[in-house]
This record gives structure tokens, C-alpha cells and sequence, in this order.
């Protein structure tokens, strides 16, 4: 359900799926701590305003200011890191399973030059992201594709944009296997997107 009381959607794949790109105990640590946390908390918040315990998640995150004061920040960070992470485990697939059509190809040509100059792109924003965040093909009212950061757990939605691609870029999402190299990370976690998921987002 994406309405109050939120659960911890089940990932579609088994925790060791996305190996040797991402680690099952990474995998395990991530959902089952690290997730799982973000819906207690958004559920802890949202208890005490029974008021909001009927709009769905987007709807919040995409209205945060029409929010009482008291429950900004808790439903921006932990219902961000609902959202974020429930797109997250939906965007990836086995290694090497997965890459774009060709309409979907012929778009990103259109937006980044060449499939090559979008991946450079994005692992330059993913790079670029200080500290937590993450990195995101988003799509703007006029089905423009582009690439953007934000920070903790922001979402795009409060940008006006949808949210096409997330990258997880908090450590916790990588630390265990890769330590500091971000980089090979991100190299490595092209190979592990789900691009129809991607597309059906787009062309929804
Ligand atoms: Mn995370």
C-alpha cells in the first residue's frame, strides 16, 4: 500500500541476485535495516497526525510545505528514504540482463550525445554528490530527460520532476564491498539496471 501504515515492499529479486555488483550481505543490511527503518519512522511521524494517514507517499513528498511544521522534516527524510528505496529495488535486475530499447536509446542519444556520454554524465553527478544522496534520470513536464543530484533523502518529486533512475550514494549502499571507491561503484552498477522498469516510467 502506498498510504499509512507503510510496510517494506518486498525486494522483486533475491538478495543475492544483483552479485558480484552488489553483495548479498549489502543487499540484506540495506533492506532489512536501513529501509525497514525509513517505514518505522514515517509510520512513528504519521501516528501522530492522523490528518495526512490518507494521502499517498507521493502526494507528501511532493507537498511537503503544506505539511504542519512538525512533520516536514521526519516525512521528508524517512518518507524520502521510502520512496528512494522501494524506486531503488525496482530500477535493478540481474547483471548484464537488462539494456535500453531502441526508442528508449534513441532518446538518450537525443539528450546526452551517446549512450557512453550519458553513463559519463551520470556517474559525474554521482560523483559530484557530496556526502548522502543520490543521482537521477528524471524526466521534466515536457518528457525532456535529464540528470539531476539531491541530497539525504530529497526526492525529485518535489522538483517537479519524475523520477526515472535513482542511484543510492549513501556509503551504506556500497561501503561493504567497495569501501571508498565510489567510482567502481557506479562503473559497476550500470550493469545492473533494470531499464523497462525505466522505460515504463517514462512512457507511463
Ligand atoms: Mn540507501
Amino acid at each position: 500500500m502506498n498510504k499509512y501504515p507503510f510496510t517494506l515492499e518486498k525486494l522483486p529479486y533475491a538478495y543475492d541476485a544483483l552479485e558480484p555488483i552488489i553483495d548479498q550481505t549489502t543487499m540484506l543490511l540495506h533492506h532489512t535495516k536501513h529501509h525497514q527503518s525509513y517505514v518505522n519512522n514515517l509510520n512513528g511521524v504519521l501516528e501522530k497526525h492522523p490528518e495526512l494517514q490518507n494521502r499517498s507517499l507521493e502526494d507528501l513528498l511532493t507537498n511537503i510545505e503544506s505539511l504542519p511544521l512538525s512533520a516536514q522534516t521526519a516525512v521528508r527524510n524517512n518518507g524520502g528514504g521510502v520512496f528512494n528505496h522501494n524506486l531503488f529495488w525496482q530500477s535493478m535486475t540481474k547483471p548484464n540482463t537488462s539494456s535500453p530499447s531502441a526508442a528508449f536509446l534513441t532518446l538518450l542519444t537525443q539528450a546526452f550525445k551517446s549512450f557512453e556520454d550519458f553513463k559519463q554524465a551520470f556517474k559525474q553527478a554521482a560523483l559530484s554528490q557530496f556526502g548522502s544522496g543520490w543521482a537521477w534520470l528524471v524526466k521534466d513536464q515536457n518528457s525532456q530527460l535529464s540528470i539531476v543530484t539531491t541530497a539525504n533523502q530529497d526526492t525529485p518529486l518535489k522538483l517537479g520532476l519524475t523520477p526515472l533512475l535513482p542511484l543510492d550514494v549513501w556509503e551504506h549502499a556500497y561501503y561493504l564491498k567497495y569501501q571508498n571507491r565510489r567510482p567502481e561503484y557506479i562503473d559497476n552498477w550500470f550493469q545492473v539496471i533494470n531499464w523497462q522498469a525505466v522505460e515504463e516510467r517514462f512512457f507511463k
